[in-house]
This record gives structure tokens, C-alpha cells and sequence, in this order.
């Protein structure tokens, strides 16, 4: 989960999300999240099942954003949930086992409820304010981030506001990965972005 994309279709673009998602994992996405606020189920399916076509050579999992039901019918590899999907409990008992759960936490009681499940990956929302989603909670920054590291067992990403600029000071203060949108989807260069970033979490990983 170094690397970790979360797909938005407007964010590309005009351009295709299959091509994007292609390019991205060509640059070095490891792990790639279908998110779909506005599709009805039949079509989130297909896209799911087509992305996962996509991915399987690469060896790149596919995470599907709230819906247990769509990662079941498309068989990706896990399932993202937020606070006010479905309960972990829930989730867990509904996946076969070896399936992903990640679960994104916005509050310091979500972290110290959350250490209570076995995750994949905790997801902190927002680390830093960004337009990609407009209802986000209040951001985490990096002192935020650096109590959840001290606080928390799992594995951690952030998300939001992430970027070439403040990839590396996520990473130093924590982080296990970050999970972007609009660095990669909106860039000139899904590719050449995706490789820049994967670059620099190797270096700062590198220096701790
Ligand atoms: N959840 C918290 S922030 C966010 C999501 C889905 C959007 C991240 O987008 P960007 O463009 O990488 O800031
Ligand atoms: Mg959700």
C-alpha cells in the first residue's frame, strides 16, 4: 500500500479511467482503489470486474470503496470502509477470509476503536484539507499523524492533500503509504507522476 491510488472519474480529465489506472500502475501504484459515488450497482460491478481484468497481470490488488457487495460480485481484493458504511463486524463476517479491510478514521476515537479489529490498513482522512473531497472531517496534519503512529498498531495510510511537495514528511512522520487522487489522476503524466512519487516514498523510507 505504498502507493496507493483512489480512482475518481472526474479527476482524469476527460480521459479514460482504465487508461489512467494503466499508466499509474506502469509508474508504480501498488494497490488501486475503485471508488464510485454516482454509479448504479450493475455498472459499478462491470467496472470493478474490468478493473480487476486489468490489474491481475500486475499483480496490483483492487480495493472497492463501501460496497462489500460489489467486491464480492467483481472477487477484488478487498473492501474500503468508512465511518458510516457498513460495521466492521459486518464486513468481516460477509468477506472470505483473506480479503483486504481498510477502514479510514477521522477522530482519535476512531483509531482507539479501530484497534479492536484486524485491519489491513488504517486510512487517516483528511491528513491535510482537499478539494477531491469537499465533506471532508477536520485534517490530521503531521502532528496528528505522528499521535496515530504512537497510538496505533496497523498499518498506516494517509490520504489527502497529498503531493510531490509533502509525500516525503508523511512518510518520515509515519505513514506506510499514501493514497492519492488528484496527484496521479489529474496529472499530465498518470505514469511519470506515479513514478516521481513512488520515488520519493523509496527515499524517505530509505532515510528512517
Ligand atoms: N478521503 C479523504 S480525502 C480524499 C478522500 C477520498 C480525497 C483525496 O484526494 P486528493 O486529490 O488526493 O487530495
Ligand atoms: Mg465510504
Amino acid at each position: 500500500m505504498q502507493l496507493y491510488l483512489v480512482t475518481d472519474e472526474p479527476a482524469c480529465r476527460g480521459r479514460d479511467l482504465f487508461w489512467v489506472v494503466e499508466e499509474a500502475v506502469r509508474g508504480g501504484v501498488t494497490m488501486v482503489q475503485l471508488r464510485e459515488k454516482s454509479l448504479g450497482t450493475r455498472a459499478f460491478v462491470d467496472r470493478a470486474i474490468r478493473l480487476k481484468a486489468l490489474l491481475k497481470p500486475y499483480n496490483v490488488p483492487l480495493i472497492i470503496n463501501d460496497r462489500v457487495d460489489v467486491a464480492l460480485a467483481s472477487d477484488a481484493d478487498g473492501v474500503h470502509i468508512g465511518q458510516s458504511d457498513l460495521p466492521y463486524e459486518t464486513v468481516r463476517a460477509l468477506l472470505p477470509p483473506g480479503k483486504i479491510i481498510g477502514l479510514s478514521a477521522e477522530t482519535k476515537e476512531h483509531v482507539r476503536e479501530a484497534e479492536n479489529w484486524e485491519l489491513t490498513y488504517l486510512a487517516l482522512s483528511p491528513l491535510y484539507a482537499t478539494p477531491s473531497k469537499t465533506d471532508h472531517a477536520e485534517p490530521w496534519g503531521l502532528a496528528g499523524l505522528q499521535w496515530v503512529r504512537a497510538n496505533s498498531r496497523h498499518p498506516l495510510v494517509v490520504i489527502g492533500g497529498l503531493n510531490g511537495e509533502n509525500t516525503a514528511e508523511a512518510i518520515e512522520n509515519g505513514a506506510d503509504g499514501i493514497a492519492v487522487i488528484s496527484a496521479i489522476c489529474s496529472a499530465e503524466s498518470p505514469r511519470t507522476a506515479a513514478y516521481q512519487l513512488k520515488n520519493t516514498i523509496q527515499n524517505a523510507l530509505n532515510k528512517i
